[in-house]
């Protein structure tokens, strides 16, 4: 695929720099709304001002260091094997419990919601993190194009099933295909984008080309690759991750540092190309924005 053209961008940076939301807290443009929000669900610790504003990280590791278990589960073994994905044609079907169901070749879905540029924090489960300029367009768009029925309550998100192209979908130990959700009003909210470049570049495969979910606040793991298939459904969609290991892996995995993955702790992170590990942030940094979708709701069942 030919290079972005810069002038199809919108620049739309909405990242707020580390100094920025430390400066925020002081100058109590956090409510009192949030901080009772945040004892509200278990989240004791407000960030600390030590940490070093953030950096995007280069582009050789955020293309070169991917999760991608329908390739390999091995990270640096990704981008090796999924180098020569096909991801043209391609198609992403729209359907489900809505009013206009649709097919979108991804050419056509791409110039109907023109990408803007985004830098976000992205935190794996396993306790690295990345920060990424990504270039996407908020899922809302596609969704009000799609009109959801007043049934809708959940989005239903599926990632190609091709063994003969994703050689990892030869480990019968998953349920292939990766399927992810979002509950309607986080799939709504406009931190969430469908992605389908960064630093400037259409998507690589390993990164999920041509058209990957973001949602910042969530652990990795939610942000599925290579999506055929966008459904509107009334249930809560079952992940793959879910179905792979239910203890661990919940439907909300909204990033908390004070609950520890089963098997780890979640407090810090190591961002890639740096030594000295962070302090992780409730919701990845981005509570302000998304608290209130969990007001009143039992912190253990956000995991
Ligand atoms: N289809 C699919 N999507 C996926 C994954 C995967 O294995 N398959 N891995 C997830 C995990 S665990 C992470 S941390 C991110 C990694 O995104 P990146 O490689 O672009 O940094 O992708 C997520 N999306
Ligand atoms: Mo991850």
């Amino acid at each position: 695929m030919e290079k972005i053209k810069s002038s199809e961008i919108t620049p739309k940076s909405l990242f707020l720099s580390r100094r920025e939301f430390i400066t925020g807290l002081g100058a109590a443009v956090v409510s009192t709304a949030f901080l009772t929000a945040c004892q509200g669900t278990g989240l004791s610790s407000l960030p600390s001002a030590a940490e070093p504003s953030d950096k995007p990280t280069s582009y050789k590791d955020v293309i070169s260091y991917n999760n991608f278990y329908e390739f390999t589960v091995d990270k640096d073994g990704v981008a090796a094997l999924a180098k020569d994905f096909k991801t043209s044609p391609w198609t992403v079907v729209v359907g489900g419990l809505v009013a206009n169901p649709r097919t979108y070749a991804i050419e056509d879905l791409l110039a109907r919601f023109p990408p803007e540029e985004r830098i976000y924090r992205l935190r794996c489960v396993e306790a690295w993190s990345m920060v990424i300029p990504w270039l996407g367009f908020p899922l809302a768009k596609l969704l009000k194009e799609a009109e959801p029925t007043s049934e809708a309550r959940y989005v239903r998100f599926e990632t190609l099933y091709d063994p003969a192209r994703m050689p990892g979908q030869a480990d019968t130990s998953f349920d292939w295909p990766y399927v992810e959700g979002l509950r309607l009003d986080e799939a709504m909210n406009d931190l969430t984008l469908l992605a389908s470049g960064l630093y400037g570049e259409h998507l690589l495969p390993p990164n999920g080309a041509p058209l990957r979910l973001v949602v910042p606040w969530k652990y990795g793991f939610k942000s599925i690759k290579s999506i055929v298939k966008i459904d509107l459904v009334a249930t809560m969609p079952v992940s793959l991750w879910m179905a792979a290991s239910p203890r661990e892996y919940g439907f909300y995995a909204n990033v908390n540092p004070d609950v520890p993955h089963p098997r780890w702790s979640q407090a810090t992170e190591r961002r890639i190309g740096e030594y000295t590990r962070r302090r992780t942030l409730p919701f990845n940094g981005y509570a302000e924005e998304v608290i209130h979708l969990y007001q009143g709701m039992d912190p253990r069942t956000l995991f």
